[in-house]
């Protein structure tokens, strides 16, 4: 990565995250303009050196490098629909969370398009604990590494404009499901007078030993084949119950751990009674 970058950026969209955006490619040493509708909220990046665009067109026109983030595919959509004059020659990456769907539409906008997801808070980007996911135009990527890796550590995933955006909602749904597993076991334990911040240690503690059963699984996923080479889904099963009938007699919500339980049923049902847990994709693919 160099470290004087002479590349001009544009940020457009200065809400939470476009603001720590243009605050890392300030830090950077950046050329920056920034726009957005609302012109006030750029007055602290000025204050840094930042040029405000008087509009749309301007704020494009400023830059090789144009990077968008506003709330939703929509607003990229009105903003930048009007200017693909503008773009022509100019790469655009779209930070704004949204679906593979529309990430391939708006790749329509012009031909040196990367669409991203930003896998961070913004107070953490600039630093190497922010990800960011990239896929779309492989050529406009490289050309833009340095700048891109000003923001956190970028990872590019293919040229399919929407995969970034499917990785995003995808590890999304590991954040979520593992956040549920803890808030469910903090309720639980709750009606037991344990307080949640005693429960968290070991909830960390074992969410990293249960991490170490993703690679596994994942190979025997590519390879279709799902040997219980540490428990059976039997197993699985007869200790999900407990914990449906715990939850029932704490009073606590009982469908999240009996959705579990009707997973591990439903992948029995379809052959998978001796095999390990990885075989419940199966029943998430729709073929159980
Ligand atoms: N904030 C975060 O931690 C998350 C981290 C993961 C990624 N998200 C996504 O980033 C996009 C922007 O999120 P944000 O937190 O910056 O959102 P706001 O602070 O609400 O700022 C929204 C900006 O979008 C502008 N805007 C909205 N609608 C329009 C429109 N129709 N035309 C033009 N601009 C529009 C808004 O402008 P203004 O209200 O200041 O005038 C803000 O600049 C988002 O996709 C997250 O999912 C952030």
């Amino acid at each position: 990565m160099t470290n004087t970058p002479d590349e001009s950026v544009t940020v457009i969209g200065l809400g939470l995250m476009g603001q720590a955006l243009a605050a890392a490619f300030l830090t950077a040493g950046h050329p920056t303009t920034v726009w957005n509708r609302t012109p006030g909220k750029a007055a602290g990046l000025v204050e840094r050196g930042a040029v405000l665009a008087p509009s749309v067109a301007d704020a494009v026109r400023a830059s090789s490098l144009v990077v968008v983030c506003l709330t939703d595919a929509g607003a990229v959509r009105d903003t930048l629909g009007p200017h693909r004059a503008e773009l022509a020659g100019r790469t655009l990456v779209n930070l704004t969370s949204g679906t593979s769907g529309e990430a391939r539409e708006l790749a329509a906008l012009t031909a040196s398009y990367v669409d991203g997801a930003i896998m961070a808070v913004p107070e953490v980007i600039g630093s190497p604990e922010a990800f960011l996911l990239f896929s779309g135009s492989q050529e406009a990527f490289d050309r833009h590494r340095d700048s891109l890796g000003r923001l956190g550590t970028a990872t590019f995933f293919g040229t399919d404009p929407g995969l970034a955006s499917l990785y995003d909602v995808a590890l999304l749904g590991v954040m979520w499901g593992t956040l549920n597993a803890f808030l469910h076991g903090a309720a639980l334990l709750g009606e037991a007078k344990v307080e949640a911040s005693a429960f968290a240690p070991f909830a960390s503690q074992w969410v990293g030993s249960v991490t170490g059963f993703i690679t596994a699984y994942a190979a025997q996923i590519d390879r279709g084949a799902y040997p219980a080479e540490d428990a059976t889904l039997e197993t699985h099963l007869a200790t999900m119950k407990y914990l449906v009938r715990e939850s029932a007699a704490a009073g606590v919500d009982t469908e999240w751990p009996a959705r579990i339980q009707a997973l591990t049923e439903r992948a029995i049902e379809g052959g998978h009674a001796g095999t390990s847990y990885a075989s419940l994709v199966e029943v998430f693919r729709g073929r159980a």
